[in-house]
């Protein structure tokens, strides 16, 4: 498909992107991510509302916070972007994931915070619409310690991979396979998944849009929609008037429709 030139949307949802993490360690698709944002400039795409829903920093391999405070351009390259992509009085919505901070509560460090907030973020856990309820998809998935858990061990192997690139692949997977036993795998391990989240989220009749598990996916029967992610399948979600569709970047300019999900209108 393609994006027609001056088109507004209702909104862009983008998720996972686990920016500042670098290319040597591990494939992160930024190059493309820029690319996507330039091209929608570009055309005169403009968005109503955006929704970063979640993990759009890395901050568990290493400190995201303390390379904002080295310099700003790196953030910037990122933030410039998609501040284009907004109209005039529209909502730009940072929804946290887990990997956006090392605090358990949730709260962005201090500095992240002040950055996005003078760029008129909304820094939220839920966001909640008359039609879309938005959140990451992690929320129930942690206890205190095995937060903590996860976080020093990514941090530990990410220290290695300093030191030996190529060891990344293979100790992540271990990770992958073996320690990270938290996202659901299975149709059944999916649906309960699904069922738990919508009960946190307080979905009710609405839309429930997420990440998180790198799943692009839509249930239609349960009015959910997972934007998959950027680092590893490059897909994204838009809102129409009538419909959301979920995209994948095949190429520079080149995108696939995957789903689409009329909004069913709804009783007041
Ligand atoms: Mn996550």
């Amino acid at each position: 498909m393609k994006f027609p030139r001056n088109k507004q949307y209702q909104a862009l949802y983008l998720s996972d992107v686990h920016y500042l993490l670098n290319k040597k360690i591990k494939n992160h698709s930024h190059k493309e991510l820029f690319q996507l944002l330039d091209h929608l400039s570009r055309r005169g795409v403009r968005f109503q509302n955006l929704y970063l829903v979640g993990d759009i920093l890395e901050s568990w391999y290493f400190n995201a916070a303390s390379k904002l405070k080295k310099g700003q351009k790196r953030f910037n390259r990122l933030f410039d972007r998609l501040d284009v992509l907004v109209l005039d009085g529209g909502r730009k919505y940072f929804i946290v994931g887990n990997h956006d901070t090392t605090s358990f509560t949730m709260r962005l460090s201090t500095r992240i915070e002040q950055y996005l907030n003078e760029r008129g973020w909304r820094i939220r856990e839920r966001v909640q619409t008359r039609d879309v309820v938005a959140v990451h998809g992690h929320q129930g998935q942690y206890t205190r310690f095995s937060w903590a858990y996860h976080i020093a061990i990514v941090r530990l192997l990410h220290g290695a991979a300093r030191l030996f690139p190529a060891l990344f692949r293979v100790a992540e997977d271990f990770y992958n396979r073996h320690l990270n036993r938290v996202d659901p795998v299975t149709t059944q391990e999916k649906l309960a998944y699904y069922r738990r989240l919508s009960q946190v989220a307080g979905q009710g009749n609405r839309v429930l849009i997420s990440g998180h598990t790198h799943d692009f996916l839509c249930i239609p029967e349960l009015q959910i929609i997972n934007t998959g992610d950027w680092v590893d399948s490059r897909t994204f979600v838009i809102e129409k008037k009538g419909s959301f569709v979920g995209l994948r970047m095949k190429g520079r300019k080149q995108f696939e429709r995957v789903f689409r999900l009329r909004k069913v209108p709804l009783e007041d």
